[in-house]
């Protein structure tokens, strides 16, 4: 077995045998970083997510490049909405609900303009994208089967929002098994307060359920 490659990360380095690895994407969809959104239709200030992109950009060529593979994840329903529970579409006063008509398409429809991933991260031919209906990108879809078949253990984590879909995604994964490393600087949260604490929950008491770490060191390491 090679020796891992080790991360300086909270709260103690982090190991990783990039053949039993994947970067995990999280939700970098239109609809939610870029102007004229829902995120920004719900009162939110999309600037706070772009500054993730180019970290996260040079994220996705490193990890390209050294052959880890990539997953992208996309939150949203089906034109029906069947498969999206009644809890969900009536939570809040939303000026626009999911499924209603946006700026960028149907809000957190699949196949819309509005819900695929922006272009900077596109995904490349071949890689996986996982359409999920929840906030954990584990929950109903077929994720844990795809890591196990390709015998993933460790996941690099990255998305918005810190912590939404990247903390139910995180503690999910943690409870499979899978080791997660959240960098810092490619998780975003339309709020400072959460975006702070959040990461901070991840590595508190030992290391709870993951690992946390700038895109910096995660690059030194796939050096
Ligand atoms: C939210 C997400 N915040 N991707 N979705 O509703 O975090």
């Amino acid at each position: 077995m090679p020796d891992p490659l080790l991360v300086e990360a909270e709260p103690y380095p982090y190991g990783f045998d990039p053949a039993r690895t994947a970067l995990l994407i999280i939700d970098m969809q239109r609809d939610f970083v870029e102007p004229g959104g829902f995120g920004e239709t719900l009162g939110n200030d999309v600037g706070l997510l772009q500054e993730v992109v180019p970290p996260l950009r040079d994220v996705l060529t490193a990890t390209r490049k050294a052959g880890v593979p990539v997953i992208h994840t996309r939150e949203g329903h089906l034109p029906d909405l069947s498969d999206c529970p009644p809890s969900k579409l009536n939570r809040g006063a939303p000026s626009l609900r999911i499924g209603d008509p946006g700026p960028k398409g149907r809000i957190l429809i699949r196949g819309e303009y509005g819900h695929d991933i922006i272009d900077e991260l596109a995904p490349a031919e071949g890689e996986l994208v996982i359409d999920k209906p929840g906030k954990g990108s584990f929950h109903a879809t077929t994720l844990d089967e795809s890591l196990r078949a390709m015998d993933v253990r460790s996941l690099v984590v990255t998305g918005v929002t810190t912590e939404v879909c990247v903390h139910t995604t995180v503690r999910e994964a943690n409870d499979r098994g899978y080791e997660c490393l959240v960098l810092s600087d490619c998780v975003g949260s339309y709020f400072p307060e959460f975006q702070r604490v959040g990461l901070e929950m991840i590595a508190a008491q030992g290391g709870i359920f993951g690992w946390v770490a700038t895109s910096a060191g995660y690059l030194k390491a796939l050096q």
